[in-house]
């Protein structure tokens, strides 16, 4: 199942990476062929490269719309090394056998998120030739292996490096996720003049409409020891369409196998950390956050975010949205602090070193590397959001926050400060990722109280306000949902609680609303509420 690598084809418009992965091909006398630019760059640093229009002896035609579309490329990618036909084949017209293809496509996507993008130059952003090879060379898996993005070069070259070739599973592997990529490209093209149409008909581009029937294929990634208990079995499953920072596809660096209810958390946590810009720390325990901060930096912001409720972050899972450098690992390393996991967009090695060596935990400890950067720019779930009922199953779309939540509708007579809006957005975000019935206490960007999962929200109210103590003066709380009654408000109140956001829509918003101005609090409505159930 093992094969060799002998000659590859380059041809990339993310540049990132590409030096490195072809000189250690280089080195391991691999022949490289290349497209003009990628040609050019491995040329400047001194690689010895052959140009595919003299590999082929057909210059590039048509404003470069053509380039590596040639029997002589594709037949060496398509071959079948173990079928005597395709080898006659390719001898017969003097074709080699092509072992590695390395493309990344044109970015569309980036051209059309320019705003003064014209639909020629989007369309001239449209990939035909990449996605031939990398769909070529994933059909040929059983022989051929394929790149399509610089953050698997990594991985790809420790294999190469100590046999100078690919193992099966790792082909079929670089397959799934090359299929995932041209079918994520053609969907965002397919997207983009579905919006064009839309626009020149002047009406509003149609939402993506229910299905008929689900149909899911979902492979299975691994089996898991065990499901929510011990006695429950468990595997964990990927979405071939999945495209962005996930769970299923994320690198385990450190620690013990990752449990079910790990996953969960983690991905909890994920979902968290992303909706923040800034350097952003939150801290989940049975799902829920107990934990969050946001801050200038990132050791600031864990520090917050254990602080905010310690008793509670013992044992905890931590989500991160910057890699983990040296002074936010020493601070997880505090005497006395225990954590289960930590998610983040990369580790630096020598915070990598503390946390793995740190004696009380050093085994036990789990480090999952996103291996790409997170925030509110990175593309959102794809497909549904599903749950399975007794004899059937549940679908909808996403829960996506607003922009900008802390620019809702002021209801009360006083407008919340600058401070307090801040607060009331951080506030708003959180409360998003709480188990129904949801309230979060916030102040100065840090989570002080959580009431989560309680039948009353009145009980929600009391359980965060109580957690956050005398903290809760001068703070901000959020509410998943409407207050029904204006005790939840009242109570609040009585706690120090400066101002309030919540959707708004009850029957009894009125009272709610002359409770805040009894108090002096401020309240926004955001109209769009975030139930987690
Ligand atoms: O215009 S294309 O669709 N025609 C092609 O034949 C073709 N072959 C590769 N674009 C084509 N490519 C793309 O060119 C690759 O997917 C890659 O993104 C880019 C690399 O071009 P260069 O090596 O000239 O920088």
């Amino acid at each position: 199942t093992w094969a060799p690598v002998r000659r590859a084809i380059l041809s990339v418009s993310d540049k990132r990476g590409l030096v490195e992965l072809a000189q250690a091909l280089a080195d391991q006398g691999v022949d490289l062929i290349a497209s003009g630019g990628t040609r050019t760059a491995l040329a400047k640093a001194g690689l010895p490269v052959v140009e595919v229009a003299e590999y082929t002896g057909q210059p590039e035609i048509l404003g470069g719309r053509v380039k590596t579309l040639h029997p002589r490329i594709h037949g060496g990618i398509l071959a079948r090394r173990n079928l005597p036909e395709d080898i006659e084949t390719l001898a017969a017209s003097g074709m080699e056998p092509i072992d590695l293809v390395v493309v990344n496509l044109y970015p569309f996507e980036a051209t059309i998120a320019k705003p003064d993008a014209s639909f020629e130059e989007a369309v001239e952003n449209i990939d035909i030739g990449g996605p031939s090879l990398i769909r070529g060379a994933a059909k040929n898996h059983d022989h051929v292996a394929v790149l399509t993005d610089p953050d698997q070069y990594e991985r790809f070259l420790a294999e190469f490096r100590s046999n100078g070739g690919t193992t099966l599973e790792t082909r079929k592997r670089l397959a799934r996720e090359a299929f995932a990529q041209t079918g994520a490209y053609d969907k965002a093209i397919a997207g983009y003049f579905e919006k064009c149409a839309a626009l020149e008909s002047g009406s509003e581009p149609a939402a993506e409409s229910l299905p008929a029937a689900l149909n899911i294929q979902f492979p299975l990634r691994q089996p898991l020891r065990y499901g929510e208990n011990p006695h429950q079995q468990a595997a964990m499953y990927v979405d071939p369409s999945a495209h962005g920072p996930n769970l299923a596809t994320a690198r385990v660096l450190h620690g013990k196998e990752l449990s079910y209810n790990n996953i969960l958390d983690l991905d909890s946590a994920l979902r968290l950390i992303r909706l923040f810009d800034e350097p952003a720390a939150c801290i989940l325990k049975h799902n829920n956050p107990c934990g969050a901060a946001i801050a200038d930096d990132l050791a600031t912001a864990f520090e917050r975010a254990y602080e905010g409720d310690p008793v509670s972050a013992f044992g905890g899972i931590v989500g991160l949205n910057r890699p983990v450098d040296l002074a936010t690992a020493e601070l997880m390393c505090k005497p006395g602090r225990f954590l289960e996991a930590i998610l983040a967009p990369g580790f630096e090695p020598d915070a990598l070193a503390l946390l793995t060596t740190k004696p009380t935990w050093k085994n036990s400890i789990r480090l999952i590397d996103l291996q790409a950067p997170i925030g509110p720019a990175t593309p959102s779930p794809s497909g549904w959001d599903l749950r399975r009922i007794e004899g059937g199953m549940l679908a909808q779309s996403w829960d996506e926050l607003e922009a900008d939540p802390a620019s809702g509708e002021v209801k009360s007579k006083r407008a919340p400060t600058a401070t307090e809006r801040r607060d009331l957005g951080f506030a708003w975000k959180i409360g998003s990722m709480v188990k129904s019935n949801a309230i979060v206490v916030v102040k100065d960007g840090q989570l002080l109280g959580v009431g989560a999962g309680q039948m009353s929200r009145l009980d929600s109210v009391r359980i965060a306000v109580e957690k956050a103590g005398a903290k809760a003066r001068g703070s901000v709380l959020a509410s998943d949902a409407f207050f029904p009654f204006r005790d939840g408000p009242d109570t609040a109140a009585a706690a120090g609680v400066a101002a309030i956001i919540q959707p708004g829509g009850s029957k009894r918003d009125v009272e709610t609303i002359a409770a805040c101005d009894e108090h002096g609090m401020a309240m926004i409505f955001t109209g769009r509420r975030h139930f987690r159930h």
